[in-house]
Parts: structure tokens; sequence; C-alpha cells
């Protein structure tokens, strides 16, 4: 698989899913959301919607809502327990750096026109270990930046297949979503695109 070191700790594995594994991990999706259906996080303060659906999988989930963002181990409508994580998303983790199991796997659901603003990711007790994001579907135009909100930034498309890592210097790089090209995938007959984020969550490994 090529890899490209987009920034220190950054790295860019293009087309790192073939058509059949992305068809497998997109039935694991399927089956997540089957048990807990994508929900609409809102904004801590303002209670303005994201333009992203989300669920999880894994022993703990992210949410936000008007009392802030967390990791909790239920899902925010349904309060039922987040499912399993499913064994090949386990193993995408280990084969992507990680050397401590996934306790998270964020969903992310763009339809075409939604979009995620710049931020960091730092709701995870343990910023030492890597994130690993897998997209299926259609190519999202994402921009990555650096520790400080107002520096360079590079724009990336990330397509069906691919997976980008972040670890170390750049774990708490700056990143979002600009926009998704829709139509630039048929994997999901729905149109738009998934992100699934594996995530260490607590210390204790
Ligand atoms: C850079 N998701 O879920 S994935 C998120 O495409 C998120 O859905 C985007 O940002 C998406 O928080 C980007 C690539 C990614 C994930 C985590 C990162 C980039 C990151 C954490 C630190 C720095
Ligand atoms: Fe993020």
């Amino acid at each position: 698989t090529d890899r490209l070191e987009l920034a220190p700790g950054a790295f860019w594995y293009p087309a790192a899913f073939d058509a059949r594994a992305q068809a497998d991990l997109l039935a694991d999706v399927r089956a997540v959301l089957a048990q807990a259906p994508l929900f609409t996080p809102t904004m801590p303060r303002t209670g303005k919607s994201f333009s992203v659906r989300m669920s999880n999988c894994g022993p703990l989930g992210w949410v936000s809502d008007g009392s802030g963002y967390r990791y909790q181990s239920f899902h925010p409508d349904t309060r039922q327990p987040w499912p399993p994580l499913p064994d090949r998303l386990q193993a995408a983790y280990a084969r992507f750096g990680a050397a401590t199991p996934a306790e998270a796997c964020l969903i992310n659901y763009y339809a075409p026109d939604a979009r995620m603003s710049l931020h960091q990711d730092r709701d995870e007790a343990d910023l030492t270990a890597p994130v690993v994001s897998l997209s299926l579907g259609d190519t999202a135009l994402f921009r990555l930046g650096g520790p400080e909100r107002g520096g360079a930034t590079q724009a990336i498309r990330l397509a069906s297949g691919d997976v980008f890592v972040l670890s170390g210097p750049s774990r708490l790089a700056f990143h979002g979503v600009d926009r998704i090209l829709g139509g630039s995938s048929r994997l999901l007959q729905e149109g738009g695109r998934f992100n699934l984020t594996l995530r260490r969550v607590s210390c204790t490994g």
C-alpha cells in the first residue's frame, strides 16, 4: 500500500481498500446503523445542527449536544448501548499502526451538501494513540492544517477506500471537510460519504 506523509505523523494511504474490501466495510457500517441509527448532533451553546449525521460502535461513542462534546456508552436518541466494534474495523485499527484496541468508531455520514468546519479532536483522554480514518463513498475535499488555527493548510481529496492516519505531532492538527464531490462514487446507492474514525479514548490500554 502506498503511504504519503503529508506532515509529521499524518499519513495518507490512497486506495488502501479495494472494491471488495470497501463493500465488506460498508456491510459492517450498515449492520451497525441498523442497531444504532444516524443521529443529528447539535452544537454546544448554540444548539445549531451539524450537517453531518453520526453514529458509533464500540464501548464508547462521541456525541455532541447542548451540554457539550463527550464520549458516552449509549446512543443519545435510543439510549441503547453502542453496538460492538466489528472485527474487521478492529483489524484495520491494528493494521494502520495502533498498539492498543480501538474503543470507539465514530461513523460520520455526509450527504453531498454536508461539510465539517475546521476543528481539533481533543475529547480523547489518550492523545498518544493514533486516529485511523476510513473513507467510503463520494470523495471529500479534506483540509489539513497544523497545530494552530490560522496556520497553513493543505487540501487532499479523500476517495473511497483511502485511509488517513493521524499520530504523534499531527494528532492535534486542525482539520475539516470543505465539501463532498457528489456523484463521484457508486459505492453508496443513496450517494454521499461515510467516514469511519477508529479511536482510543481512555489511557488504560
Ligand atoms: C486530523 N472527520 O470525525 S477524517 C472527525 O472526514 C473528523 O469525517 C473528518 O474530522 C471526516 O473528527 C476527517 C480524517 C481525520 C480524522 C481525525 C483527525 C483527520 C484528523 C484527528 C487529528 C487530525
Ligand atoms: Fe476531527
